[in-house]
C-alpha cells in the first residue's frame, strides 16, 4: 500500500470540549445547563461536521462589491460568501445575538449566549464580528433611553427571524487613526428639513453589508478631540436597496478575516439619527467598544480550541519515525502547552462574560462594574496575545502541510492575527487599563483581591504552587505600579503591557487553579489541575524594568 495520509477530523464541538463542559458545568445551574445542552450539542456537531466541511469548501470565496451596474448606476452592492449567507441565517435562528436580551436565564444568559458563540465562531469565518457589532449597537441603544431607537432598530438587532434580523456596522477608524478616534474628521450637519447629514471618509469599517451601523462624527461648531464628537446611527441603505449618501470606494485586501468584507466608505451627506447627545460620542459607544472586546476574547478562545482540536487529532493520524506523533514526547510536550493555554483563555474570556451577565441582570454592585471595566481590555489583550501564539504553533505542529493553504490551516493564523489589532490593540488597551487603574485605585484592588480569593480556594498540594504563583504575580504588578508612578509617566507607559500581560495572565491562573480544585473535587478530574500547573510555568509574571536608554539605543540607527 503506498502512503496514504489522513487529514486531520473534527468531532462533536461541544461534545468532546472537556474544558467547556467543565467550566459550564461548575457555573451554571444544573437544571439550566440540562435546558441547554441539545442546543449546544447540535451546534457542536454542525460545527464540527457540516459546518467545517462548507467552510473547507468555500475557502476560495470572497465577497464582491459591484459599483456599477450594466446601466451606469451606482449601487454599490456587496455579495458575501456563501458560507456568510448560512450564517446570518443560522445566528438568526439560533440566537446568537438573541440569547442575551431575552435573558431567559437571568444573570447567566451571557454565558448561554457565549458557549453558543464559542462553538459557532470557528466554522463560520468570523461572522462573529458582525455578530458582536450587532450586539455591541443593540447594547448601545438599550443604555442610550433613545425611545424611537429602542422602538424601531433594537427589536431587529435581537431579533430570531432571519427577515427581520438586521446586523450593525461599527464604523469608527479614519485616516487620521484607528486608536486615536478623538482626531476623527467626518463632520454633521443639520439640514433644512432639521435632518443630521454625515460628511466624511470611514477608512476601515467591519462588515460593510450591515442594515444599520453606529458612527461617530462631529456635529458642525463643536470643539475638537473625542468629546466634540457625537454617536449617529445610520440606516445604510433605501427601500431599494440602494446605498443612502454612502459610496464604497474599495473592499480591503487584508492578511486574514478575509471574509469580511472591509470597506473604505465616503459619507456624502449621509442621514443619520442622533443616538444620545450632540457631544461626548467617545463615552457614548464605550458600551458597544466593551461588548465587542468581549466577543474578541470569547472568539479568541474559541479559535485556539479550534486549533489545537485539529492538531491533537492530526497527531494521532501522523506517523513519522516509526511512531504517531501524538507518541513522541517532545510534540506532545508541546501541544499540551497549546491546550493549557486555550484553556486558560477559555476561563478569562468566561470569567468576563459572567460578570458582564451579572452586571445586565443588575446584579453587580459598583465595585464589580468597576472591576469589570478594568478586566476588560485586559482580558481582550491577554486572549488575543495568546491566540496569535497558539495559532502560530499549531500551524507549525503540522510542519509543511501547516503552511499550504488549500489544508485549511494557514487560515487560522490569519485570521488570530487580527484579535489583537482590531478593537484596541495590545499597545492602545494596555495604555487603557493603566489609566483605568491608576484612575481607580479601588478597581485594581478588587481585581487583586479576586485573584487572591480564586487562588485561595486550591486546597490540593500539588496546586498549591500554581496559586502562589498567581498570587505573586498579581502582587509584583501592583507593586511596580505604585513603583513606576513615583518614577514618572514615561516608565508608567513603558511597562504598562509587561504590566497588563501580567495582570491577565495572573488572573488566568487563579482562574484555573480554582476551577481545578472544583474539578478535582466534583468531577474526580485531574486533567484541569494539569492545565494550571503548565499555564504556572507560562510566562505569567512579565514585569521587568527596561532603561530607557537601551530602548533608545536599541532603535537608533547605526
Ligand atoms: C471576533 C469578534 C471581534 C469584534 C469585531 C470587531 C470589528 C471591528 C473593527 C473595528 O471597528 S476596529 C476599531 C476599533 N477601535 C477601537 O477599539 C478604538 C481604540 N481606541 C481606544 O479604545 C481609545 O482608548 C479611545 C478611542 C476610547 C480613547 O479616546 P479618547 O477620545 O481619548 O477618549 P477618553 O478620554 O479615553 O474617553 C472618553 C470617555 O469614554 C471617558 O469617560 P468620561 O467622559 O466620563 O471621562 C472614558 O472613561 C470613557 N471610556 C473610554 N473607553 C471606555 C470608556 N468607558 C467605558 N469603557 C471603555 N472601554
Amino acid at each position: 500500500m503506498p502512503f496514504r495520509q489522513e487529514p486531520p477530523r473534527l468531532g462533536n464541538q461541544y461534545e468532546t470540549d472537556r474544558a467547556l463542559r467543565s467550566y459550564l458545568r461548575r457555573a451554571l445551574p444544573q437544571e439550566m445547563l440540562e435546558e441547554i445542552e441539545p442546543e449546544l450539542l447540535e451546534l457542536g456537531e454542525l460545527a464540527g461536521g457540516e459546518l467545517y466541511r462548507m467552510q473547507l469548501a468555500d475557502r476560495l470565496n470572497e465577497p464582491r462589491l459591484t459599483q456599477w451596474d450594466a446601466w451606469g448606476e451606482r449601487v454599490d452592492r456587496i455579495e458575501v460568501s456563501p458560507l456568510w449567507r448560512t450564517a446570518e441565517r443560522m445566528a438568526a435562528e439560533r440566537g446568537l445575538v438573541a440569547t442575551a436580551y431575552e435573558r431567559r436565564h437571568g444573570a447567566h444568559s451571557r454565558l448561554h449566549q457565549f458557549a453558543l458563540a464559542y462553538l459557532f465562531t470557528p466554522s463560520t469565518d468570523i461572522y462573529s464580528c458582525p455578530l458582536a457589532m450587532t450586539d455591541g449597537a443593540a447594547r448601545v441603544l438599550l443604555t442610550s433611553g433613545n425611545g424611537p431607537l429602542i422602538k424601531n432598530v433594537l427589536p431587529r438587532l435581537t431579533s430570531r427571524d432571519p427577515e427581520e434580523f438586521w446586523t450593525s456596522g461599527q464604523w469608527m477608524t479614519e485616516l487620521s487613526g484607528g486608536s486615536d478616534v478623538g482626531a476623527s474628521e467626518t463632520f454633521a450637519r443639520l439640514d433644512g428639513e432639521g435632518v443630521w447629514r454625515l460628511y466624511g471618509r470611514k477608512w476601515f469599517t467591519s462588515a460593510a453589508a450591515s442594515q444599520v451601523a453606529l458612527t461617530l462624527a462631529r456635529p458642525e461648531g463643536n470643539q475638537g478631540g473625542g468629546r466634540g464628537l457625537a454617536l449617529f446611527l445610520v440606516e445604510t441603505r433605501d427601500a431599494e436597496g440602494r446605498p443612502r449618501g454612502i459610496r464604497i470606494d474599495r473592499l480591503k485586501e487584508k492578511l486574514g478575516t478575509r471574509k469580511v468584507p472591509t470597506a473604505e466608505l465616503t459619507l456624502e451627506g449621509t442621514p443619520a439619527v442622533l443616538v444620545k447627545g450632540t457631544a461626548d460620542g467617545v463615552r457614548d459607544i464605550a458600551p458597544m467598544l466593551n461588548v465587542t472586546r468581549l466577543w474578541n476574547a470569547v472568539s479568541a478562545a474559541a479559535l485556539m480550541r479550534r486549533g489545537v482540536a485539529l492538531a491533537r487529532d492530526y497527531a494521532r493520524r501522523r506517523t513519522a519515525f516509526g511512531s504517531a506523533l501524538a507518541e513522541k514526547p517532545l510534540h506532545a510536550d508541546t501541544l499540551a502547552g497549546l491546550q493549557a493555554e486555550a484553556e486558560a483563555a477559555l476561563h478569562l474570556a468566561f470569567h468576563a462574560a459572567e460578570l458582564t451577565g451579572r452586571e445586565e441582570a443588575g446584579e453587580l454592585d459598583e465595585e464589580g462594574a468597576r472591576l469589570l471595566r478594568l478586566l476588560t481590555p485586559l482580558v481582550k489583550l491577554t486572549t488575543a496575545r495568546a491566540a496569535v501564539h497558539v495559532a502560530g504553533e499549531v500551524v507549525e505542529a503540522f510542519g509543511g502541510a501547516g503552511y499550504v493553504e488549500d489544508t485549511g490551516l494557514p487560515v487560522l493564523l490569519r485570521d488570530a492575527q487580527v484579535l489583537s489589532i482590531w478593537e484596541g490593540t495590545t499597545n492602545v488597551l494596555s495604555l487603557d487599563a493603566l489609566r483605568t487603574a491608576l484612575k481607580d485605585e479601588a478597581a485594581l484592588s478588587s481585581l487583586k483581591a479576586e485573584i487572591e480569593r480564586r487562588a485561595a480556594a486550591a486546597q490540593d498540594e500539588r496546586l498549591l504552587p500554581a496559586a502562589h504563583a498567581a498570587r505573586g504575580a498579581a502582587a509584583h504588578a501592583c507593586a511596580w505600579l505604585a513603583a513606576a508612578g513615583r518614577e514618572g509617566q514615561t516608565a508608567l507607559e513603558a511597562g504598562a503591557r509587561r504590566f497588563s500581560m501580567t495582570l491577565g495572565r495572573a488572573l488566568a491562573l487563579a482562574l484555573l487553579t480554582s476551577h481545578a480544585q472544583w474539578s478535582l473535587d466534583e468531577e474526580s478530574d485531574p486533567r484541569a489541575a494539569a492545565a494550571a500547573r503548565r499555564f504556572a510555568h507560562s510566562a505569567v509574571d512579565l514585569i521587568s524594568d527596561h532603561d530607557p536608554e537601551d530602548v533608545a539605543a536599541l532603535l537608533a540607527d547605526l
